[in-house]
C-alpha cells in the first residue's frame, strides 16, 4: 500500500534512504516524487516516476560511495586512473539495481505504486559519451574495477552532446543531436569546488630562480576552468562504489571581469562562449583528425584537469610529490590522452619544481598506454603549427623528451639515422607532425595491445622499433566485457537458467559457466535453452517492428551484424552475400535454405561517405527483399536504426549468428563478438582480433571460420591484389555486383551505388572479394548446422559455457597484475 510521504518522520525517512527492501524503496520513491519532482502520484508522468526511482537508487549508492572515497584517501593504496576521452556507460538504473542486488525489490516497490519497472527503465536516456568499442570498453572496465574492489577513478569529458542520434530517412543516415541532458541527469553530482584551470595559447618565458635553477613560466593567452561532474560506479554485490569523474568546461570569471572592466563586454562574453564550447560535443573517433583544433584542446583540457586532480589527492593523502607514481598509475586509453606525458612533466617541472630526471622517472612509472588500432589512417598526429599555437609549453617539453630519447636511440644504434627518423616523436616526412603513439610509448612503462593477434602485430609493425628497444615493456591484455550488463541485466531469462544450473556465482566468476558443458547434450536442457532464445527473439521482433515497421518471424535464423559501419568491418561483404542469396532464391524457389533474418545496426561517421553509402545499400536491399512476395518466409533484411547500448540490450540475447567478418589483421579486438558469445550466439568470423581467442576457447568445431589469415592479407597487398580476378572467377559474385550497379536496389537509379561497386572491383582495400567465395561456403555450413536444432543448440550452449575468458574481470585482473601492480581487494 502506498504510504503518505507527509506523515514520514525525518528519522524514518533518513533510515529508509539506506534500506534495500521494497518497502523502504517504495517510501523513498514517493518521497522523492514530491520533494524532487514536485509531483503527487495522480499527476506524475512516467518520467517523474523514473526520476523518483533513480534518485532513490542513487541515495543507496551514496553511502557506499562516500565510504569508498574516504577509504582511498585514508589508506596506503595505489589508485588506477583510467584516462579516456570516451566512457560509453549506457543506461544506469537497471545496472545499479543488478549490482546492488535490489532488482526484485525495486520491481515490487514500483508495482505497489502502480508502475512497471521495465517500462520505467525504458525511459532512461543513455549518456552516449563514446563512439563504440573503445568507449564501451572503458565502461566495462570501470564495472570490473569496482566489482573487484580495486581503487580506481575514471577520468574523462562530460560532453553536453554525445554521439549523434542516427535516423534513417529514405534509406540514408541522418544525424540528429543527442540531447541526453535535456530532462536532467539524476546520476551525476556536480562538484563546483573541485575545479582546475587549464592554460591555452600564449608564450613561455624562461628565467633562473633565486636558487639558480632554470624555470619556465607559461604566459597563457587564455584559461579555461574544468569542473568535476561525478557519477558513482557501484561494484557487483560489494561495498565498493568507485568514481567516474568527467570534466565540464567553464569560463574563468576573473578573465571575464578583467575584460568587462575595460569595457569589452562582448569580448568577455565571447571568451566565455569559447570556454564553454570545449566540452560541448564528442568527436567521432573514426574520422581522420585533420586540423581539429577543438579536439586537441579537449584532450589537453581533460588530461590537465585529471592530473591536477591526482596531485591534489596526493597532497590530501599527505604524501610527498616523490611518491606520485607509488600512489597513482594512469592508463591511457589510446592516444587521445597521450598529451599526459608532456603535461605530467610540465606539472612536475614547472609547478612542483622537480628536476628533469626525477620528473621523467615519475612520469614513466605512472603512465601506461593501450593501443586500440593499427590502421595507419587512424594513428593520431598533430601538425606542429596547430600544436604550438595551442600548447606552447607542452611542445617545448615534447622537444626535450624527443632530444633525450633520440640520443638514446643513437647510442644504441650508431649511424642508423633512418631508425632515428622512424622513431622520432616528430614526423618530418611532410608537414612536421607530432606522433602521439610514439609520445605515449616513450612516456610509458607498459604498452599493450587488446588481443593476442593485435599485440603481436603491434610489436611487428607500428611499434616494431620500440619493441626491439624495450621488449619488456610490451604486453597483451585481451579485452573483456562485463557479464553484469551483457548477460545478467540484458538476458534475465538465461541468467535464471544459469543460476539454476551452475549457481549464482557465475556473475562474479564467469569461468563457472564451464559447468554448463555437462548439459550441452541434455535434451530437456536444450529445450529450455531454446525457449529462452525464442522468447528473446520475439521481444526483438517487437522492437524491430516498432523501430522499422518490418515484421520479422522469430523462427528464422537471426543473423546479426551490429558495430560501427566501416569498410574494414565489411558490412558490404555481408550485403553481397544477401544479394546472392536473393538471386538464388528467385531462380530456385524450391531451394532448401533455412529462413534467415539479417539484422544490421551501427552508425557511420558523419564525414565517411562510403560508410553512409553502405547503409543506403543495406536499406535498398531491405526494401526490395522485404517487399518481394517470393521472399516471404525465406529472407528478411533489417537495418535497426540508432544502435546504442540500450538497443544492444535487446539485440545480443536475441541473435543466433554473430557476424565478425573484418579483414584479418584490421580489427584490434572487437568486443561485440564477446557479448554475442556469452549469450549463446555462434560466430561466423575471420581470424581477426579476439575472434582468434574466441575460437580457441569455444573449440574450432563450434565456430564458423572463413577467410584469409593476417599474413595472407599482408602478402597479397604487398604483391599486388587484383579484385577483378575474383569477379571473373565467380558468376554469382559478378551478378550480385551488376545488380547493385544497375540501380535495382535504388528504384532504378544506377549512379548512386556505382562508386561502391567501382571501389570494390578496382581497389577493394579490405579484400572483401578475395574472401567472398569462402564466406559463402562457410554460410552454407551455418545453414546445415542450423537445420539440425540439437547440433546448433549444443554449439550454442558450449559457446556460453566457454565464454569465461571474455569477462572484463579477467582483463582487469591482468592489468592489475602485469601493468598496475595492484591486486583486487577481495
Ligand atoms: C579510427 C579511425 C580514424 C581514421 C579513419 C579510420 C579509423 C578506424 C578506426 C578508428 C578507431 C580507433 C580506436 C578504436 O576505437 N579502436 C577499437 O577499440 C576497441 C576496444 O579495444 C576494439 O575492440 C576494436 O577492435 C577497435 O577498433
Amino acid at each position: 500500500m502506498a504510504t503518505n510521504p507527509t506523515t514520514l518522520a525525518p528519522r524514518a525517512a533518513e533510515a529508509s534512504r539506506h534500506g534495500l527492501d521494497s518497502e523502504s524503496l517504495q517510501r523513498d520513491v514517493l518521497e522523492n516524487l514530491v520533494s524532487l519532482q514536485a509531483r503527487y502520484p495522480a499527476i506524475a508522468t512516467p518520467h517523474d516516476w523514473y526520476m523518483a526511482l533513480a534518485y532513490s537508487v542513487r541515495d543507496r549508492l551514496l553511502v557506499r560511495w562516500v565510504e569508498t572515497v574516504q577509504s582511498y584517501a585514508a589508506r596506503d593504496v595505489r589508485i588506477a586512473c583510467y584516462l579516456s576521452a570516451e566512457f560509453l556507460i549506457g543506461p544506469q538504473l537497471g545496472n545499479n539495481l543488478v549490482n546492488l542486488g535490489i532488482e526484485a525489490d525495486a520491481r515490487e516497490a514500483m508495482l505497489a505504486l502502480g508502475q512497471d519497472l521495465d517500462a520505467v527503465m525504458a525511459l532512461e536516456e543513455e549518456p552516449g559519451l563514446g563512439n563504440g568499442g573503445l568507449g564501451r570498453l572503458a565502461a566495462c572496465y570501470l564495472d570490473s574495477l569496482a566489482t573487484l574492489e580495486m581503487p580506481a577513478i575514471g577520468y574523462g569529458i562530460r560532453y553536453e552532446f554525445g554521439i549523434f542520434r542516427q535516423a534513417i530517412r529514405d534509406g540514408w543516415q541522418v544525424e540528429e543531436t543527442d540531447k541526453w541532458l535535456q530532462k536532467g541527469n539524476p546520476w551525476e553530482i556536480v562538484r563546483p569546488e573541485v575545479a582546475y584551470y587549464v592554460n591555452f595559447g600564449g608564450h613561455t618565458h624562461s628565467e633562473t630562480d633565486a636558487e639558480g635553477r632554470f624555470r619556465v613560466r607559461w604566459i597563457a593567452a587564455n584559461q579555461v576552468k574544468g569542473v568535476a561532474c561525478d557519477t558513482p560506479v557501484q561494484g557487483y554485490r560489494v561495498e565498493t562504489c568507485n568514481t567516474l569523474r568527467l570534466w565540464r568546461s567553464e569560463a574563468v570569471e576573473s578573465f571575464d571581469l578583467a575584460d568587462f572592466n575595460v569595457g569589452d563586454y562582448y569580448g568577455a562574453v565571447e571568451q566565455k562562449v569559447v570556454s564553454e564550447t570545449l566540452s560541448k560535443v564528442l568527436y567521432p573517433n573514426d574520422e581522420p583528425e585533420m586540423g581539429k583544433r577543438l579536439r586537441l584542446a579537449q584532450q589537453y583540457f581533460f588530461v590537465s584537469c585529471s592530473l591536477q586532480d591526482m596531485l591534489r589527492l596526493l597532497q590530501q593523502k599527505g604524501e610527498p610529490i616523490e611518491r606520485f607514481a607509488d600512489v597513482f598509475v594512469a592508463q591511457l586509453n589510446d592516444t587521445h590522452p597521450s598529451i599526459a606525458v608532456a603535461e605530467l612533466m610540465r606539472l612536475l617541472l614547472d609547478e612542483c619544481g622537480l628536476q628533469w630526471g626525477q620528473a621523467w622517472d615519475i612520469t614513466q612509472r605512472a603512465l601506461a598506454y593501450t593501443n586500440h588500432t593499427l590502421l595507419p589512417e587512424a594513428l593520431e598526429t598533430w601538425g606542429l603549427p596547430l600544436f604550438r599555437g595551442l600548447l606552447p609549453r607542452p611542445l617545448e617539453i615534447i622537444y626535450e623528451i624527443n632530444r633525450r630519447f633520440l640520443d638514446e636511440v643513437r647510442q644504441r644504434h650508431p649511424g642508423d639515422e633512418s631508425r632515428v627518423s622512424r622513431m622520432s616523436l616528430i614526423d618530418e616526412s611532410g608537414d612536421r607532425r607530432i606522433r602521439m603513439a610514439h609520445l605515449a610509448t616513450v612516456g610509458s612503462h607498459a604498452i599493450n595491445g587488446v588481443a593476442a593477434l593485435h599485440s603481436t602485430l603491434l610489436r611487428e609493425t607500428v611499434l616494431r622499433d620500440f619493441a626491439e628497444l624495450w621488449p619488456e615493456r610490451f604486453h597483451n591484455v585481451t579485452n573483456g566485457v562485463t557479464p553484469r550488463r551483457f548477460l545478467a541485466l540484458c538476458n534475465p531469462g538465461l541468467a535464471r537458467l544459469l543460476d539454476q544450473t551452475v549457481g549464482e556465482g557465475w556473475i562474479a566468476d564467469l569461468t563457472r559457466l564451464r559447468g554448463l558443458e555437462a548439459h550441452a547434450d541434455d535434451e530437456a536442457f536444450q529445450q529450455r535453452w531454446r525457449a529462452i532464445k525464442n522468447a528473446n527473439k520475439e521481444a526483438l521482433a517487437k522492437h524491430i517492428h516498432s523501430a522499422t515497421g518490418v515484421a520479422v518471424d522469430p523462427r528464422a535464423l537471426f543473423d546479426i551484424q551490429v558495430k560501427r559501419i566501416h569498410e574494414y568491418k565489411r558490412q558490404h561483404l555481408n550485403a553481397l552475400y544477401i544479394v546472392a542469396l536473393y538471386q538464388r532464391l528467385r531462380r530456385e524457389p524450391q531451394l532448401a535454405l533455412a529462413p534467415r533474418c539479417f539484422v544490421f545496426g551501427g552508425k557511420a561517421a558523419p564525414g565517411y561517405a562510403m560508410a553512409k553509402l553502405i547503409i543506403r545499400l543495406i536499406n535498398g536491399i531491405a526494401e526490395v527483399v522485404n517487399n518481394d512476395p517470393a521472399m516471404e518466409g525465406r529472407l528478411k533484411v533489417v537495418f535497426f536504426p540508432n544502435f546504442n547500448v540500450k538497443s544492444a540490450h535487446h539485440i545480443y540475447p536475441a541473435a543466433d549468428l554473430s557476424e565478425q567478418i573484418s579483414t584479418a589483421g584490421k580489427e584490434a579486438s572487437g568486443t561485440g563478438n564477446m557479448k554475442f558469445m556469452m549469450n549463446g550466439v555462434l560466430t561466423i568470423g575471420t581470424l581477426d582480433g579476439a575472434n582468434v581467442e574466441i575460437r580457441e576457447e569455444a573449440g574450432a568445431e563450434n565456430f564458423f571460420l572463413f577467410g584469409l589469415h593476417a599474413q595472407d592479407v599482408e602478402r597479397l597487398q604487398r604483391e599486388g591484389y587484383r579484385p577483378a580476378d575474383h569477379v571473373t572467377a565467380n558468376d554469382e559474385l559478378r551478378e550480385a555486383l551488376e545488380l547493385i550497379a544497375s540501380g535495382h536496389f535504388l528504384r532504378g537509379q544506377s549512379d548512386v551505388f556505382r562508386p561502391l561497386v567501382e571501389n570494390l572491383t578496382q581497389w577493394d582495400h579490405f579484400l572483401a572479394l578475395a574472401d567472398y567465395a569462402d564466406y559463402v561456403a562457410c554460410q552454407a555450413r551455418v545453414d546445415a548446422a542450423w537445420q539440425d536444432p540439437a547440433t546448433w543448440t549444443r554449439m550454442s550452449i558450449l559457446n556460453t559455457a566457454r565464454s569465461g575468458k571474455f569477462s572484463s574481470d579477467r582483463a582487469i585482473r591482468e592489468y592489475g597484475d602485469r601493468i598496475w601492480g595492484l591486486a583486487p581487494m577481495k
